[in-house]
């Protein structure tokens, strides 16, 4: 249910995810158009502690504030956005609020999909993006899979760590497990 508290919170965390977005980590020189920021995390806590639509929501202001106010590069910002939905929408899916079991399984389920997915989408957009043969983005792709195998593995094991605290601060009421 969305009540006022709710949706301020959700404001809230979409423009700190929006801030954070500002770190940006290339980890490799090879594949430096690939950053990491942990802006995710705020949008997977989120998704955890409300639902995958509210994280969905909270992803869509981030990346549209950051385009606005920051890269003005739509491809980017699309490719950022279809990292994040294909990571949160299964984990939060898979979580589904029940244990801690499920809670690992939506990880590495998460964690699986946005790599293999966005392997085939830098396929796709790279050889438009950098206008180079296809050949040579084969060359890139172990550096794309481990990019975002590294990413959403960092974004787990920290949403691991910090989420049962969080949802007990914001929704102390509801927060069992
Ligand atoms: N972000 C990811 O998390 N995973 C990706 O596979 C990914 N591929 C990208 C491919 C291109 C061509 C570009 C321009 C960006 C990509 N991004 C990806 C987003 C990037 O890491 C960064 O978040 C945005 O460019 C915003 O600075």
């Amino acid at each position: 249910m969305l009540n006022a508290k709710r949706v301020a919170i959700i404001g809230v965390f979409a423009a700190l995810a929006f801030v954070v977005m500002y770190i940006e980590i290339p980890i490799f020189p090879a594949v430096n158009f690939l950053k990491y920021d942990p802006s995710d995390i705020l949008v997977l806590l989120t998704a955890f502690i409300y639902s995958p639509t509210v994280g969905v929501i909270v992803l869509a202001i981030k990346d549209i504030l950051f385009f606005i106010f920051k890269s003005q590069d739509i491809v980017g910002i699309a490719m950022n956005f279809a990292a994040g939905a294909l990571f949160i929408v299964p984990a939060a899916i898979i979580y589904g609020k029940k244990n801690r079991f499920r809670e690992i399984l939506g990880y590495i389920i998460g964690t699986v999909a946005a790599t293999g997915g966005m392997a085939l989408l830098n396929m796709i957009v790279v050889p438009y993006y950098w206008k180079i043969p296809l050949e040579e983005v084969f060359k890139l792709l172990p550096w794309i899979i481990g990019f975002n195998a590294i990413k959403f593995s960092i974004d787990s094991v920290i949403n691991g760590i910090i989420h049962r605290r969080v949802k007990n601060i914001l929704e102390p009421d509801e927060a069992k497990i």
